[in-house]
């Protein structure tokens, strides 16, 4: 069975209804995720963006190699990260960049846009899960600069993201260095309208997902009869968004049939933001030497530096 079809099947036959968030990343949910990266209440990529820009010198002084290979993971189209790779590539010998990512095709997207602006740095692109395809890496022998960016780390749950942290230092030799873009905790009004945007393109965002099950995987959701709603809990840094039924409902996908009360709930995603005390323990737990941490100037993100 499809992966998609057997992932959602499983997600809504459990206690709480749940749709895996790495689902919203069809060709239309990438467009809206564009959309939402564009606006104002979603701070996240100007905070990181004026990081990149403004604090890169401080972060390579950090990192003294000759040759380095820059590995980043989920890199997508790679745009952000070009005055970044250029720095490095002056100031060091060889720079070899390896994005890696789920979809082949935004690695060529990636290759070319990199290429057109530093025409002879060294690339070799990785397509697929990152979990499986890092053997690959293993056999190279440069000091590495492993990235993460965008604040993805927010997705997993504390576990996973120990269990992803200790993963990324397994592949890692001693010296080399993690660079991780991570969204801080903040005023809680800010981080909820972060996730709740007043244009409703999050809502849209969330909404696709029930219509790419429809397009996909033959289901019948009446999309109007279902409201998003974005929660966040400053307690434990969790913003969570939710689908909800506006009505008792059944819904079929295939040739299944799943029931839904009132206001029942479906939960799309969990987005967790970190303190920096917090990102010390976690790097310590999971094997790195020391962490620094490079914020923008309103302190709403951090670019932080493991080094194992
Ligand atoms: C791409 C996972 C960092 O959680 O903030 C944006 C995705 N979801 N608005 C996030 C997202 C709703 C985003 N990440």
């Amino acid at each position: 069975m499809d992966k998609f079809l057997k992932d959602v099947i499983a997600g809504l036959s459990s206690e709480q209804k749940a749709i895996p968030s790495m689902y919203f990343y069809d060709e239309m949910g990438s467009k809206i995720f564009q959309e939402i990266m564009g606006l104002e209440e979603y701070y996240l990529p100007a905070c990181e963006v004026e990081i990149l820009n403004n604090r890169a010198e401080s972060i390579m002084a950090q990192i003294s190699f000759a040759s380095i290979d820059i590995i980043e993971l989920g890199a997508g189209d790679g745009s952000k990260m070009i005055s970044f790779l250029e720095r490095f590539h002056k100031k060091m010998k060889s720079v070899t960049y390896i994005p890696m990512d789920i979809s082949p095709e935004i690695l060529e997207v990636n290759k070319k846009l990199i290429l057109n602006q530093i025409p002879d740095l060294e690339i070799i692109t990785i397509p697929g899960d990152y979990s499986l395809t890092s053997s690959q890496l293993a056999k190279r022998e440069n000091p590495k600069l492993i990235l993460f960016m965008g604040s993805n780390i927010g997705n997993y749950t504390i576990n996973e993201a120990k269990e992803f942290m200790r993963f990324v230092n397994d592949i890692m030799k001693v010296g080399d260095f993690f660079l991780m873009g991570v969204d801080l905790k903040k005023n809680p009004h800010t981080i909820r309208k972060a996730y709740n945007d007043s244009k409703g393109v999050t809502r849209r965002f969330n909404l696709n997902l029930l219509e790419r099950i429809n397009r996909e995987l033959k289901g019948d959701f009446d999309i109007d009869s279902f409201g998003h709603y974005g929660t966040y809990n400053p307690i434990n840094g969790e913003a969570l968004s939710f689908l909800f039924s506006e009505k008792n409902q059944h819904v079929k996908i295939g040739d299944q049939v799943f029931k839904f009360d009132k206001y029942e709930t479906i939960r799309t995603e969990i987005s967790r933001k970190y303190s920096l005390k917090e990102l010390d323990s976690i790097g310590k737990e999971t094997g790195f030497e020391w962490d620094k941490h490079f914020l923008d100037s309103k302190e709403y993100f951090s670019l932080s530096l493991f080094r194992k």
